[in-house]
Order: C-alpha cells, then sequence, then structure tokens
C-alpha cells in the first residue's frame, strides 16, 4: 500500500485536500450533494472525496460561462493569448507536482504523467501565437466596387467532456485553442480523475485572479449520466467536444445533434503498425512496443494490431516478445516501471474477457494475457500485456479493448497488409515501418490508411500538438489542437461589402425597381 502521508502529500502540494468542491464557476461552489470517492489505480486505496455538481449549480454555472462569454468574446484576441501565455507559465512551474498527480490518480508512470503537462503547456505555447493569427481569406467578388471576405467570430460558451486516460491534456487542447477563439469553456472532467482537473482549475484560476480577466474556464463534476447529458442537451453550449467511448460519443452525437449543436468526436482507436521487411527492425521494435505499452494501452492512440511482413514475422515476434518480457510492470512511482496499472477492476475485467474471447475465436495467445500481483499493492489494478497472434474471422480485434492487447497479422503483400490495417471500424492513428518509398506512398494514397494519422516509421502514439488530432469511420470525424483546428471553436462569417453608388446583383440578375 502506498503511504497516507505521500498521499497526503501528493494532494496538498497540489492545493488539494481529503474532500473538494467539484464545481468551479469563477470561485469554488461550497455544496455538499453527491461525494464521488477517487481511488487510485495504483494500489486501489482512496485518494480523495470531491462534491459532485448538482442540477442547480450546473444552471448557476453556466449562465456564468454565458455572461463571462459577453465580456470575454469582445476582447482583442492578442489579449486573449496573454491569459493562457500565463496559465502555460503556470503550468510550467507546477509540471512536477500536476504529473505526481496524474500518476497517483491514473497510473501514468512519471515520464507519462509529466508529458501530460507538458502537453498543456505546449498547446498554450501553440494558442498564443495563433491569438495574433486566425486568419480569414479574402474572395474575389464578381460584382464592382464590391469585396468579399469571410471573418471567424468567438462561438460561444463550448463544453468538454474529458476522458480518464488524458486527465487534463485534451481538455487544454480544446480550452487553451477555444479560449483564444473567444470562447468561455465549461469542463466536465470523467468521474474517475476529477482530482487532476480540480487541481489544474486552481492553478488556472490563480492566474485569471491575478491578472483580472473574465472567469472564462469553469468546471462541473459528476457522471456521464446526470452533467454529461445536461452539457450535451444545453443550448446554451455552442459546441461538445467528447474525448471516450464509440457508444457514449455516438449517444452524445444523437443529443446534439437534435439541438443543432456541434460536436467535436475524438472516440476510440483501433490502431495498427505495419511493420515491413524493408524496415529498420529497432525503430519497428521499439515504436510498437512504446505504442502497445505506454499507459497500459489506454490512450486512444495505443497499437492494438501489428501487421508484419512474412519475411521477418519470426525474427520481429521473438524480438518483441523479448521487449515485453523485460517491460517491467508495476507501481508509476518505481524506478524502471514501464508498464502501470489499468484504471479500475473493471477494465482489467474486460482484458481478461478479451483474452478469453480471442482464444475462443482461434486466437493464439504469444504472451500474458493475465492479471497481475504486484508486491505491496495487492489491490492494484495490474496485467501482463498480451501478445495474440490473430487468426482471420475474429472479431475482438475489431473492438477496442481498452488495455494492452496486441493482434499480430502476417501478410505477403502490401496490399494485403492494407486490407486489413483498414477491416475495422474505427480510424484515428496508423503507422508504417518501412524505408521502402513505394510501400510508404503506397500506405499515404487514397487505398492506403483510412486514419486521421498516419505516420511513417514512427509508431502510432504519442501525437504531437501542433497537428489537427482526430480521426475517421467511428473515431467520429472530430479535430483537435493543432493546424486549423481553431475554426471548429469559431463561426465563419462570410462577408460582403458594397461601396460603390449602386446595386449590382449577383450572377447578372436584374430587378429594375
Ligand atoms: C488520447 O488518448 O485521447 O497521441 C490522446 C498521443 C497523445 C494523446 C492521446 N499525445 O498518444
Amino acid at each position: 500500500m502506498m503511504d497516507r502521508a505521500e498521499i497526503s502529500r501528493i494532494l496538498s502540494d497540489v492545493g488539494l485536500s481529503e474532500t473538494n468542491y467539484g464545481t468551479f464557476d469563477g470561485r469554488w461552489v461550497d455544496e455538499g450533494v453527491e461525494r464521488i470517492v477517487s481511488h487510485s489505480p495504483v494500489d486501489g486505496s482512496e485518494i480523495a472525496g470531491v462534491f459532485a455538481t448538482s442540477t442547480e449549480t450546473y444552471e448557476h454555472v453556466i449562465r456564468k460561462s454565458v455572461e463571462a462569454f459577453n465580456r470575454w468574446s469582445l476582447m482583442p484576441p492578442p489579449e486573449r493569448g496573454i491569459l493562457v501565455r500565463e496559465i502555460g507559465n503556470a503550468l510550467r512551474l507546477n509540471k512536477e507536482k500536476l504529473g505526481r498527480l496524474v500518476s497517483l490518480e491514473v497510473g501514468k508512470t512519471k515520464s507519462e504523467g509529466e508529458g501530460e503537462i507538458q502537453e498543456m503547456i505546449d498547446v498554450a505555447d501553440f494558442a498564443v501565437g495563433l491569438s495574433r493569427q486566425l486568419y480569414g481569406l479574402t474572395i474575389a467578388s464578381e460584382r464592382p466596387n464590391h469585396r468579399m471576405y469571410e471573418q471567424w467570430v468567438p462561438l460561444g460558451p463550448i463544453g468538454v467532456i474529458s476522458s480518464f486516460n488524458f486527465p487534463c491534456s485534451v481538455w487544454s487542447w480544446n480550452s487553451f485553442i477555444a479560449a483564444v477563439a473567444g470562447d468561455t469553456i465549461v469542463w466536465k472532467p470523467s468521474s474517475k480523475a476529477p482530482l487532476t482537473a480540480i487541481a489544474v482549475m486552481k492553478v488556472v484560476e490563480q492566474v485569471v485572479e491575478r491578472l483580472g480577466y473574465p472567469q472564462i474556464f469553469s468546471l462541473v463534476t459528476g457522471s456521464g449520466g446526470t452533467i454529461g447529458e445536461l452539457v450535451s442537451g444545453d443550448r446554451r453550449i455552442k459546441l461538445v467536444s467528447f474525448t471516450g467511448s464509440i457508444p457514449s460519443g455516438k449517444h452524445i452525437s444523437r443529443v446534439v445533434s437534435e439541438r443543432l449543436g456541434r460536436t467535436i468526436l475524438e472516440l476510440g482507436g483501433n490502431n495498427a503498425a505495419i511493420v515491413s521487411s524493408r524496415s529498420d527492425m529497432d525503430i519497428a521494435l521499439k515504436g510498437v512496443a512504446f505504442g502497445a505499452l505506454a499507459t497500459a494501452g489506454q490512450r486512444c492512440t495505443s497499437t492494438r494490431r501489428a501487421i508484419v511482413d512474412s519475411a521477418i514475422y519470426d525474427s520481429f515476434v521473438e524480438r518483441l516478445i523479448r521487449a515485453y518480457s523485460s517491460a517491467r510492470v508495476g507501481s508509476p512511482f518505481n524506478e524502471g516501471v514501464l508498464v502501470g496499472p489499468l484504471i479500475d477492476d473493471k477494465a482489467v475485467e474486460n482484458f481478461l474477457n478479451a483474452i478469453e474471447q480471442a482464444r475462443s475465436e482461434g486466437g493464439k495467445i504469444l504472451f500474458g494475457g493475465s492479471r497481475a500481483s504486484i508486491k505491496g499493492h495487492e489491490n492494484g489494478h495490474y496485467v501482463i500485456p498480451a501478445v495474440i497472434e490473430a487468426r482471420k474471422g475474429m472479431k475482438i480485434d475489431k473492438v477496442e479493448t481498452f488495455a494492452p492487447i496486441l493482434y499480430i497479422y502476417r501478410y505477403n503483400t502490401i496490399e494485403e497488409a492494407l486490407e486489413i490495417h483498414n477491416s475495422v471500424p474505427q480510424g484515428l492513428s496508423s503507422s508504417i515501418f518501412s524505408n521502402d518509398i513505394r510501400e510508404v506512398e503506397y500506405f499515404l494514397s487514397a487505398r492506403g490508411s483510412d486514419c486521421g494519422i498516419a505516420n511513417i516509421n514512427t509508431g502510432t502514439a504519442g501525437a504531437e500538438i501542433g497537428g489537427a488530432f482526430g480521426g475517421e469511420k467511428e473515431t467520429g470525424g472530430g479535430r483537435e489542437s493543432g493546424s486549423d483546428s481553431w475554426k471548429s471553436y469559431m463561426r465563419r462569417q462570410t462577408v460582403t461589402i458594397n461601396y460603390g453608388r449602386d446595386l449590382p446583383l449577383s450572377q447578372g440578375v436584374r430587378f429594375d425597381i
């Protein structure tokens, strides 16, 4: 078991205590209706409690967010950028402490926990630059003395419903970009990881207060079925950005589109790496192992399938199993551990059920696939990551099991590899390890990868924030973070100005009155 004093220290370092308020609307709302308890997957121990948001308080939070929007949206974007810049700087100062809380609450290794905070810092930098851009186009008008252009206008309050596996960085992808775009943001974090959200909001709160800006960031906590549902159905929330499972995403999409609101959906992935005989095998091995094992297979971008050239199949699989045998599973607080716990016991059950189904569908378990007991952390949720040789016609490999299971396939031609690659319902991330330009270009062609992210000689996981993040098919089609994803957080307005002395009509229409 972890030392209680150690847990208390991690909490107090980020301004948390045994019980915390889960609602922030410019101040922490003092109400105690429903208490959620956050448990550490590291050893199952109770970390701290959080008072969830009641329906009445939710209403109040949204009203304040609308009020804040009325002021914030009128501020010049570069001035909005200053707030995001200062939040990024405050996160820099708190990187280690917040990273430790991420490790405690969701089980990420130290390096990955800090990486999560770094991702927020990077998005903040990106958003600050963006605050001096937000470019519109000028369009040639067909009429004399007319000018046409596009301008981008703030959208309104937006909702961000985030998942436990990236308990704060995915919020920042949305929020920092939305903030410079002039929106206000209501965050509903996963009820499996509310503490990280509260700790981040405390950092944000201080910066906003110090600079005297409107309180544009708010927080509501509770289950998806109650608070998530309120956010989705709320007409005042112009956009709902949701990260999570495909079934929940489909539901949210129905609720939001019923009121013709907008969504950004970042749902499941079933990401594959193609390993060609013409690859550098050391790079491929590390890329596949990192993709499959990092965050214990609980990334949307986790590598779930390796499609391996039959010419190197045996040697690649043998080396991969050796790498798996040496990857230490255990407490993320222990030096040298590469694979932490799954989020809860339900996740372990899902892992074990998937292994069982794979076995019954003819899959051959080449490595792992069982529960792991870690000395001193017997109530933690650990597993031995699995490598499974897939069989044609399997069904379980078409499903995203949020756990470290890697299915392996054999291919003979690049066309066959892509056929296997694209045969799943999800389309988030993809990769090929090859130094053969023909294979690589085939992978990047219209017959190639059908995913939102396509990587060459680097794995499926670990995207940089500068690119647009998201995927196709049942992944939901949303794009967040870099590139021109900012456009989703604004509304486009086509402007036509007539500065002439008469009124010519478009398409040459005559109307002589
Ligand atoms: C997610 O799993 O929801 O690309 C996001 C990655 C991370 C983000 C993953 N930068 O693996």
